[in-house]
């Protein structure tokens, strides 16, 4: 049995990596958050106690940070700030979060010699040509193209050289887009079903001809699981169901769920510095760690994800006015 940190426990992923690992694993865990504007503790209200307890930590702040991280097995690190749309209002608390944070969790597990786990994200690869079918690899140059997505970047190389300099046990890996339940209703797929349940026409960037590979956040945390045990230190693995869709479409599917028609959306002025195209290339992760993507129905999922936040309007209702205030003083 494994202890385990999962610092962002309270955050989108977070969330949703802890309640898999409770039920397919005997992992005791450790929450870590500092539950800041997109953590919200009720997303975990109910877990197991025996198994899972929360503390509240930033990782700004090292003084206590090792208390809390001794005696596990394992630190996986997905706290960070992780916003585009954040970012370009204001990069500061990106700075901090995502590379002061991860530099404090560094010299912990480095003092302790615990295995670390860092979560990353594609977009440090920056993006990808609209047309053909090239991907990103573990190989790929990286090239951030926002403030968001140059933190986390910046948090990648923290561990790499960490790893390389220091000795630590440490693996990365860089997923694709999220979506599943408890994610923050700022982002594209959340704030379009709830723009539909608050009687607010969805709002597409441009014609939306951007893509993202769109993996379920449960895929998400399978392969986190099979990397925290199997991973070999000082690698780094791509995640991603081979997924790739414009948002224009996934936006159809959305008006489609909701019995609206197609032409029920409003386009917005596009993002700045707006990234065309992402695509993962998983095959390391599939040949070398034996991961077999889950084969599931986007259409159905979506669904599935339009009935959650229909039932679960108390968790994203107090946050969604505010939100939709910031994307408005911006004509967004
Ligand atoms: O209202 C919107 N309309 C719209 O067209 C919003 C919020 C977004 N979009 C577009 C922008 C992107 O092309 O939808 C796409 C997805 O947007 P986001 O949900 O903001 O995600 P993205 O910018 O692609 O970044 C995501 O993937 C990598 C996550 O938010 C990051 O946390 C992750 O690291």
């Amino acid at each position: 049995m494994k202890k385990v940190v999962i610092t962002g426990a309270a955050g989108f992923i977070g969330v949703n990596l802890v309640r898999y690992l409770l039920e397919k694993t005997s992992w005791s865990i450790t929450g870590l958050d500092a539950l800041k504007d997109s953590a919200n503790s009720r997303s975990l209200l109910g877990l197991d106690p025996t198994r899972f307890n929360l503390v509240i930590h930033d990782l700004c702040t090292s003084d206590g940070l090792k208390d809390i991280v001794s005696g596990h097995d394992v630190v996986i690190h997905l706290a960070a700030e992780t916003h585009n749309d954040n970012s370009l209002r204001d990069p500061s608390p990106f700075i901090h979060s995502n590379v002061m944070g991860t530099y404090n969790l560094l010299e912990v597990v480095r003092d302790l010699g615990i295995r670390l786990h860092h979560v990353s994200t594609d977009e440090v690869f920056g993006d990808l040509p609209l047309q053909g079918n090239s991907k990103f690899t573990e190989l790929s140059p990286y090239n951030p193209s926002s403030p968001y997505s140059a933190t986390k970047a910046a948090s990648d190389h923290l561990v790499r050289a960490w790893v390389r300099s220091f000795g630590i046990n440490a693996t990365i890996s860089n997923c694709s887009n999220n979506y599943g339940p408890y994610q923050n209703v700022e982002k594209f797929i959340p704030r379009q079903i709830t723009n539909i349940l608050t009687g607010e026409k969805p709002k597409l960037y441009g014609q939306g001809l951007n893509v993202r590979d769109w993996i379920h956040v449960d895929d998400h945390a399978d392969a986190l699981m099979l990397i925290i045990e199997k991973g070999v230190r000082g690698e780094t693995y791509l995640i991603g169901t081979n997924n790739e869709l414009s948002n224009k479409y996934v936006l159809e599917i959305i008006l489609d769920t909701a019995g609206l028609g197609r032409s029920q959306f409003e386009e917005v002025p596009d993002r700045a510095g707006h990234d065309l195209r992402y695509a993962i290339d998983n095959s390391k992760l599939c040949s070398e760690l034996k991961w077999q993507a889950p084969s599931r129905d986007f259409k159905v999922e979506i669904s599935k994800l339009f009935n959650w936040y229909d039932i679960n309007k108390d968790w994203w209702a107090p946050k969604k006015e505010i939100i939709e205030q910031n994307y408005a003083s911006e004509g967004s």
